[in-house]
């Protein structure tokens, strides 16, 4: 199968002039100042990350704002970005429905209707008990947005992790044309599990193909449905390396070339792991890769550790 090409995505500098064809420059930890709609920031403090992400479209990129969402474009691809305050993202039932009915509102508008990508990222992801925890909210806020007949088979890849920093920051890739979602055959599909983990099962594929590459989706240590390893972070790094290893093998068998490690995230819930699970990343996919260690709440209490990244031609 022929993709048509996404954006590419590489390493570079947190400061400096951004080429012409950027979507997106997407640093760690401080904030841009400024409103300029291509200057992202992930709200998680890094613990080992000098670099910025950036993602550059196939020609001249132009933006703006529509509504409460920050875009740029270049005719195949459209980044935004989406903020919603502390007291905004306090019903993060609501806040989801919301930032999710306006990217709906903003990709289509603008002819870009294929989701390919998601980051959400917010406080206190695992505060409240049963169906009450925020981030089963936020899985039943942001399904009251996208739901439609069908919408399982147009999910993008995506991962939520909790914030120190309050409120909802919401960025995303979409396209004119769609990607290809992948499954994981060692992982039940997100959005198939059972009702144990909340009213709205996770709205998420685990990972687009996009031209030539594939953008996994945060991935963690959860085998079928169920958490691995509890208590014990360098199982968990080497479970959810497993399930990367697997993807990357069901890829390749729908026809992706070899891929190998681009640009990755890696999640600590606690910071003094960082080395550790840095490591065992590195034995497994490899020293080229720009990594990026972050201090984050993973969306499961028992979840110590989670991965996601971009992958290209070997
Ligand atoms: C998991 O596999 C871990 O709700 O969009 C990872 C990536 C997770 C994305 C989401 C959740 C999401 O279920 C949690």
């Amino acid at each position: 199968m022929s993709l048509s090409a996404g954006p590419q995505a590489r390493r570079g500098r947190a400061e400096g002039a951004l080429p012409g064809e950027a979507l997106a420059r997407i640093r760690f930890g401080t904030p841009a100042a400024g409103d300029d709609p291509r200057e992202a920031c992930v709200p998680l403090s890094p613990i080992d990350a000098d670099f910025a992400e950036l993602w550059l479209g196939q020609t001249l990129v132009s933006g703006g704002q529509d509504g409460a969402i920050a875009y740029t474009c270049d005719g195949h691809t459209l980044f935004g970005q989406l903020r919603l305050a502390a007291d905004e993202a306090r019903d993060i039932e609501r806040a989801a429905e919301r930032a999710y009915r306006e990217l709906l509102r903003v990709t289509r508008a603008r002819g870009y209707p294929h989701l390919l990508r998601a980051w959400n990222y917010f406080d206190g992801v695992t505060q409240g008990e049963g169906d009450a925890e925020r981030y089963r909210r936020f899985c039943v806020g942001r399904r009251r947005a996208i739901d439609a007949p069908g919408y399982e088979t147009s999910l993008p890849a995506a991962t939520v992790i909790g914030s120190s920093a309050p409120g909802l920051w919401l960025c995303f890739f979409a396209s004119r044309t769609p990607g290809a979602a992948v499954e994981n055959p060692r992982q039940t599909s997100a959005y198939r599990y059972p009702r144990q983990y909340g009213p709205a099962s996770p709205s998420f594929a685990r990972a687009m193909r996009i031209g030539s590459g594939l953008l996994v989706s945060g991935t963690a240590a959860i085998v079928g449905h169920e958490t691995r390893h509890r208590g014990d972070v360098a199982r968990q790094a080497e479970e959810m390396l497993a399930n990367v290893l697997a993807l990357l093998a069901r890829a390749e068998a729908d026809g992706a070339p070899p891929l190998r490690a681009s640009l990755l995230r890696v999640y600590v819930r606690q910071r003094d792991d960082a080395a550790q699970v840095a490591s065992i990343v590195r034995t497994v996919l490899g020293a080229d890769a720009a990594l990026a260690v972050l201090h984050g709440e993973v969306c499961r209490d028992d979840l110590l550790t989670e991965i996601e990244g971009v992958f290209t031609p070997a």
